[in-house]
């Protein structure tokens, strides 16, 4: 298991639950500095920042990229894959293709979040499960082009409907025939949301292949009143390889946030 950190760089997610929010050479300095291995990038869009430039800051701080979030999609363009204008779900489509692309250059796969949407009066559950299986089967194989998985996040209720818990994702996933696909693991989710947290992981194994790393209150684990040794126990149990990112409120400020989460994980290391 490795550890990495959020770097966010979308104005508009500036109260989200990210650690870091500085330009990308102190965020990138900041995360090694704490002793993560790799940092896990939000940006706003797939032109946001040269490639190069990203992949020359990974290299001189010796740092990997966890991943790349998309959600600026929603948040940033008001896209959706489940909306039900077809343009817009195109447009979001584009969008989530293009990130894939980005991430794929650097050996990172993206992740599905807040883009994912809703169903709605409009739009008839199964309708949106279609639309989200399509994209999901575009977006796992351009990912399989650059080697790398494709990531989809099950969201508590307040954020999607569509999947809000890993089992019915995983098993959504496994009869659309989605093998590139793996789930994100989202503690503070699953502490909304699953009956068992460990239990959870333990049934879903096969298709977990990331995890953010958050305490309940969606601050450093440590910081709020969850129990993370069950958490890890299970991910030893299933032999989970991947990566622990911290997606967090920067409170009580972004270092302590950083430092409790590394001192949260000394024992993988
Ligand atoms: C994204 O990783 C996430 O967890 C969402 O809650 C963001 O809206
Ligand atoms: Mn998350």
């Amino acid at each position: 298991m490795r550890t990495a950190v959020t770097l966010c760089r979308v104005p508009e997610a500036a109260a989200g639950p990210f650690v870091f929010h500085d330009p990308l050479p102190d965020g990138f300095a900041k995360a090694a500095a704490f002793g993560f291995d790799a940092v896990e990038l939000f940006l706003e869009g797939p032109d946001a920042v040269r490639v190069e430039e990203i992949e020359a800051l990974r290299q001189r701080h010796g740092l990997a990229i966890a991943a790349v979030g998309t959600g600026a999609g929603m948040v940033k363009h008001g896209l959706s894959l489940t909306d039900v204008h077809p343009e817009k779900r195109r447009g979001a489509l584009d969008f989530l293709l293009r990130m894939v692309e980005l991430g794929g250059r650097l050996g990172a796969p993206a992740i599905l979040g807040s883009m994912q949407g809703r169903w709605t009066a409009e739009v008839p559950r199964e309708q949106a499960l279609d639309w989200l299986a399509a994209a999901l089967r575009e977006a796992g194989n351009l990912a399989a082009k650059h080697g790398v998985p494709f990531i989809y996040e099950p969201l508590n209720r307040y954020e999607t409907n569509l999947f809000n818990q890993l089992v019915p994702a995983a098993e959504f996933l496994d009869e659309r025939g989605l093998e590139n696909v793996v789930l994100l693991a989202d503690l503070f989710h699953m502490n909304i949301e699953e009956r068992d947290m460990a239990e959870a992981l333990r049934l879903a194994a096969s298709r977990v292949g990331h995890v953010h790393w958050a305490d309940t209150n969606r601050r450093a684990m440590g910081l709020g009143h969850g129990d993370p040794a069950p958490v890890l126990a299970v991910l030893r149990e299933i032999s989970y390889a991947g990566y622990l990112s911290a997606e967090v409120l920067p409170l009580p400020d972004p270092e302590t946030a950083a430092r409790r989460t590394i001192l949260s994980l000394s024992c993988i290391r």
